[in-house]
């Protein structure tokens, strides 16, 4: 197979790479996704379908289906069958191994195929994996395109889906141990992962556009260095897809008032002695977009800090209430959140949770001063009182944040170890720890640093985020719109 597809793609003048395959990995299109460490979405399969006009060849992305009445309806045909194995050694194709190039047979691509940049083909192969372009893909075949799958939804349960406020430089090592990495490591897992920056949420807070748009852009600044590959997680911003306004305007009617008047970000403000008449209906009904944010994408799991629990309990409750009115529309999501201290992370005052309104944070990005005062100003255990004194390790402010930064695990015991044997002081620990903070996030840093003046850079990752996340929207918005009976263009 490979050395006819690489003739096709050589002569067509286009990038594509073969991947070399171990010996033992199981021929089946998730173990290969898993190999490649990337998501289902950018797996390509090609079937052989029969059907009275002729055999036609369809490709779909691995984390959905064809819906044989889309397809039949967009080929103008009665009847589809999946071509036997028979059949397919007549087309000389080998079954299971139907490349998407080179086929004597018209080759109809699915549009969810053409949301992403790029695919792996070939996952019915022992020795190679394909990985080329979308957009060479369609070109060297004359595809059609049409829209005839649905997502599948043992995959779509693996889809996680997270927001984050836009606030300024303020990244702290809370979000970081909390929100930041479980979801980098879910990425990492090959989890499909949606991020959004949240900034109609910060219209809560933030009423100047300056400051909003230079918040928005400090957030991918940060998201980035850190790590994030834009390529394989969709990142994109609140506003840029209409669908979560339009959505949180329909579940609003789902949701009781009593509820909505029990959550914490509007009590903890009345809490904190702000009259009702001073909170504006944006903090107010901020659980009810957030809802429409979760369950637009209808995602498995949302990965989140232990403080932001109660608002994906809420998603839950809304789409509990949506379906009970008209079936099984959103699948319930599961709040993901950390074991133990990493669930949330307590201040520098050793006492409440990390917060950058607190301003109780060890951040990552500020300047090295900065971090340097806050880790010394940090609260460590407060009954000791010499360095000789044996100490308290467990919820200890800095050996909670050793836990995050530092990758010395030894160093790490041994300063547990002699803490509790009143062994070292407070300012060794708190030294080895500010050491640890620039070594782990040295990198970080320094690629933050080189990406501050790309501006237009920050704007078209949001842009090119957003299209691919519409995609998945619009369609959840039609069926919403559909079945609660508001039809106009967009699902008729
Ligand atoms: N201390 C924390 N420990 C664990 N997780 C945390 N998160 C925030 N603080 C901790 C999680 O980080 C994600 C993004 O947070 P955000 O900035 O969007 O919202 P936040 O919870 O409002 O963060 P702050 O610092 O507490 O902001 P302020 O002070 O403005 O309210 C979320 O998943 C959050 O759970």
């Amino acid at each position: 197979m490979e050395d006819r597809i690489e003739k096709i793609l050589k002569d067509a003048n286009v990038p594509f790479e073969f991947i070399p395959l171990p010996e033992d990995l199981p021929v089946d299109v998730p173990s290969h996704m898993k190999f490649y460490r990337d998501t289902m979405q950018h797996a390509l399969a090609t079937m052989i379908y029969k059907t009275e006009k002729g055999f036609i060849a369809v490709s779909r992305r691995g984390d959905t289906k064809v819906n044989s009445k889309k397809l039949r309806e967009f080929l103008g045909i009665k009847r589809l069958s999946l071509a036997t194995e028979e059949e397919m050694t007549g087309l000389g194709l080998t079954p299971g191994l139907v490349p998407p190039l080179g086929l004597e047979i018209p080759l109809y691509v699915d549009k969810k195929v053409i949301e992403a940049d790029y695919f792996y083909d070939g996952t019915g192969h022992k020795l190679f994996g394909l990985k080329m372009g979308v957009k060479d893909l369609l070109g060297v075949n004359k595809a059609i395109v049409g829209d005839f799958t649905t997502y599948e939804e043992r995959y779509t349960k693996k889809r996680v889906l997270s927001g984050i406020t836009p606030s300024g430089n303020t990244l702290h090592l809370g979000n970081y141990a909390g929100a930041v990495k479980p979801q980098f490591d879910l990425l990492e897992k090959g989890v499909e992962s949606f991020y959004f920056v949240a900034d109609l949420h910060a219209l809560t807070t933030i009423q100047d556009r300056n400051r909003l748009e230079m918040c928005i852009i400090n957030n991918v600044f940060d998201y980035i260095a850190l790590g994030l590959d834009p390529e394989k997680g969709i990142y994109f911003r609140q506003s840029g897809v209409a669908e979560h306004s339009m959505l949180a305007i329909v579940l609003a009617n789902y949701i009781p008032f009593g509820l909505t008047n029990r959550m914490h970000a509007f009590k903890d403000k009345l809490a904190r002695g702000v009259s009702k008449e001073k909170i504006n209906m944006g903090l107010f009904n901020y659980p009810i977009l957030m809802a429409a944010d979760i369950l637009l994408y209808k995602p498995g799991g949302v990965p989140v800090g232990e403080d932001q629990r109660q608002h994906v309990e809420f998603a839950r409750e809304t789409a509990r209430s949506f379906n009970k009115a008209h079936g099984e529309i959103f699948p319930i999501p599961d709040p993901l959140i950390e074991k133990g201290n990493m669930s949330k992370v307590v201040g520098t005052d050793g006492e409440r949770k990390m917060s950058k309104s607190l301003g109780n944070v060890v951040t990552i990005f500020d300047e090295e001063e900065v971090i340097r005062r806050q880790i010394m100003g940090s609260y460590t255990d407060p009954n000791r009182k010499h360095a000789s004194d044996p100490g308290k390790v467990d919820g200890n402010p800095v050996f909670i944040y050793h836990d995050i930064v530092n990758d010395d695990k030894a160093e790490v015991e041994d300063l547990k170890r002699r803490y509790r044997e009143g062994k070292v002081g407070d300012v060794e620990v708190k030294e080895s720890l500010f050491k640890a903070h620039m070594r782990k996030f040295a990198e970080a840093r320094r690629k933050r640093k080189e990406l501050e003046n790309n501006i237009d850079m920050a704007r078209e990752i949001l842009e090119k985020g957003a299209e691919k996340a519409r995609k998945v929207a619009e369609e959840t918005i039609k069926e919403v719109y559909k079945i609660v009976g508001i039809t106009n263009k967009l699902n008729s």
